[in-house]
Parts: structure tokens; C-alpha cells; sequence
């Protein structure tokens, strides 16, 4: 169970139509696939998706450190020293993905030497998650009908609506539509991604007071400090730390400080390790869990379920676990199907991550 060697391969495949959101948009994924090999022929498997506009990483970048800093430090390592790992790993500062990556790769090959499931090493709560189904930007007509879509294809009736636009008008009509259309047939929250002031989202949600949200997510930026408490004291729901509160000391420091009431928990940015330990920190204070999405493809998809059926918090709301929908293909040699509104971790060892070769030739970027 040695870890021998560690790979990584930037592939890109485009979307369908871009995803647009506050903070950015995605027209292709550019990730990064992570193989860890071990001495007995054991692969493990897991994605990084760099997001250059939250957490300043890109797929060079993460290629790079990977193949200069964090692979010389796990090689010769059993696949049991997960906690050596995390503390070699943890070392070097900021680089969520990158070290995300090589993380649950190293579950997954350890899953795969124990004959289990990752879910079942975890936590082994369920083995399915309901799921949610991330809005990005459009015309309110459009956004109903890819709701529409969603939910008729695919049985999905929690939707996480992208905000953040200027006027906020913008924004509160789309959520209006969605609720006009689809009345108490759907679960209903925002996004902001940091896009409006505190005053701004304040209006923002006095305008949607009537709508029955669910939560609002990082509406306004946790930096502007006194502002975000101000309207986060004000809200009558849970107000998300997404983008804000990456590791268990910023949930620490962001809940304590009452800039925020709830947490976005996504493995492509703390692995299972670190999720393990958020995870563990929001049961113990209490606090509503959302299994997030950091626009994942299959493979990352399927790591973030693995990780949210483990635990009874963490499967306990719908989890964003559908954007690769969006996407024109992946490489898994199965791909992931979600069905009446739920998605099922894949039965056997490890994460059940199978590659398509043909696939991964075609699509990796390296040769
Ligand atoms: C989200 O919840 O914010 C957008 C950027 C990113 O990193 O994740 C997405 C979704
Ligand atoms: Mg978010």
C-alpha cells in the first residue's frame, strides 16, 4: 500500500453553454486529473478544477506544484498515512485543488486496497444524495425553462439560483419567474458570489421576502466585515459561507464573527481530509451543511457525493452535485446518471471512478 508515484494530467473539455456567475464564468473545463499509483498496481483517481477567480489557482499552477512540491512529499508514504499527508501537504499555504486532489485520490486508491467503498471508510451513512442544480445567469424566461429541463429530465426540484447582478432587479426577477412557474413544487436559494454590496443584498432579499427561500449563499464579500454581519444579523435565514470559509479555521472565524449563519462544504477544495474536519466542526456547532459544487466535472461529482452520503448532515439537504450536466462529455467509461432527482455512489471499492482511455487520450492536454 506504498504510493509510488503521482501523476498529473490537465485535460479540457468544453461545456455545452458557458456557466456565468458573479465571480467569473466557465466556457471549458480546464482540470487537472490526479493519479496516485502504489507499489501492489493500485490506481487511485480524482479531479482538481482550478477556479483562478476564487481561490488564484490555474491548471499550470496546479500541475506544477504537484509535480514539484507535492508529489516528492507523499511518495514512499502507505496509503494509511492520511493524516502524514495532510501535514506534509499542509506546509505549503493556499493551492485548495492541487492538494484536494492528490487527497482523494489517495482515499480512493486506499478503498480500492481495503475492498470498500470511500463512503463506507468515511462514514457509511447512505449511499445516495438528493441533488440540487446550480442556475447560472440568463434572461428570467430562459432560466425557467433550464429549470424546467432540469426537473423534467432529470426529476430535480431544489435549484440554487445564481445572483449578483447590477440592478439587483435583475436577479430577484428570475427568482420571482421561478417561483411564479413552479409555486411550492421547488426548493428555492441564492447565490451571490460576492457580487453585492451589503446594502444591495439587503434589498435584494427584502425585494424576494414573499419568495420561501431556502438559504442565501455569500451574497456580499465576508471582507467587508461589519457590512456582512450587519446583513447577516438581519436575515431570517441561513446566511452560507461558501467561498469565504474554505478552511475549518475560517468556518471557525466566520461563524463566530456572525458573518454567517450556515456552510458550503465542497471537496475539490478541501479533499476529504480537511472535509472530514469541517464536517466534524459544523455538527459540533450546530450549523446547517450544503454538500457545494465547485463546477465539478464526473469524476469530481462523484467525490463529492461519495463524501456527502457518509454523513447524516451532510446528506441531509440536497447536494450540488449537477453541473456536469453542462458539460459535452467527461472521461469515466460509465458516466454518472441522476435519476428521480438523486444520485447513487457507485456500488464496489474506492470511488468506482473508471476511465474511458479513448477518452482521456483524446481529451488530455499533455501529449
Ligand atoms: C458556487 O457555489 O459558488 C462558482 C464558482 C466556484 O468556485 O464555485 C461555483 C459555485
Ligand atoms: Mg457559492
Amino acid at each position: 500500500m506504498k504510493i509510488t508515484r503521482v501523476e498529473a494530467i490537465p485535460f479540457a473539455i468544453p461545456y455545452r453553454k458557458p456557466l456565468r456567475f458573479a465571480s467569473g464564468e466557465v466556457h471549458t473545463a480546464e482540470h487537472v486529473l490526479v493519479r496516485v499509483h502504489t507499489d501492489d498496481g493500485v490506481v487511485g483517481v480524482a479531479e482538481a478544477p482550478p477556479r483562478p477567480f476564487t481561490y488564484g489557482e490555474t491548471q499550470a499552477g496546479i500541475v506544477a506544484v504537484l509535480e514539484t512540491v507535492f508529489a516528492p512529499q507523499v511518495v514512499g508514504l502507505s496509503l494509511l498515512e492520511r493524516e502524514t499527508v495532510h501535514a506534509r501537504l499542509s506546509r505549503t499555504v493556499g493551492n485548495p485543488a492541487a492538494k484536494s486532489a492528490l487527497d482523494m485520490a489517495i482515499w480512493d486508491a486506499l478503498g480500492q486496497s481495503l475492498d470498500v467503498s470511500v463512503t463506507e471508510l468515511l462514514g457509511g451513512y447512505t449511499d445516495r444524495m438528493k441533488v440540487s442544480h446550480m442556475l447560472g445567469f440568463d434572461e428570467p424566461a430562459a432560466m425557467v425553462a433550464e429549470a424546467e429541463r432540469i426537473r423534467d429530465t432529470y426529476g430535480i426540484t431544489t435549484f440554487k439560483v445564481k445572483v449578483g447582478r447590477r440592478p439587483v432587479s435583475l436577479d430577484t426577477a428570475v427568482v420571482r419567474a421561478l417561483r411564479e412557474r413552479f409555486g411550492a413544487e421547488v426548493d428555492l436559494y441564492v447565490d451571490g458570489n460576492r457580487g453585492w454590496t451589503a446594502a444591495e443584498s439587503a434589498r435584494a432579499m427584502r425585494e424576494m421576502a414573499d419568495l420561501d427561500l431556502l438559504f442565501a449563499e455569500e451574497l456580499c464579500p465576508a471582507d467587508d466585515v461589519l457590512g456582512r454581519r450587519w446583513l447577516v444579523s438581519r436575515l431570517d435565514i441561513p446566511f452560507i459561507a461558501d467561498e469565504s470559509a474554505v478552511t475549518p479555521a475560517d468556518v471557525t472565524r466566520e461563524i463566530l464573527g456572525g458573518s454567517a449563519t450556515a456552510i458550503s462544504i465542497k471537496t475539490a477544495r478541501t479533499g476529504f481530509t480537511r472535509s472530514q474536519r469541517t464536517h466534524h466542526l459544523a455538527d459540533g456547532l450546530g450549523l446547517e451543511v450544503v454538500m457545494g459544487n465547485q463546477i465539478d466535472g464526473q469524476i469530481g461529482s462523484l467525490c463529492t457525493v461519495a463524501f456527502g452520503a457518509s454523513y447524516e448532515l451532510t446528506a441531509r439537504r440536497p447536494g450540488e452535485l449537477s453541473n456536469f450536466l453542462d458539460m459535452t462529455d467527461d472521461l469515466l467509461a460509465e458516466p454518472l446518471c441522476i435519476a428521480d432527482g438523486e444520485l447513487v455512489i457507485r456500488p464496489g471499492a474506492g470511488l468506482g471512478a473508471e476511465l474511458d482511455p479513448g477518452k482521456l487520450r483524446h481529451y488530455r492536454q499533455d501529449r
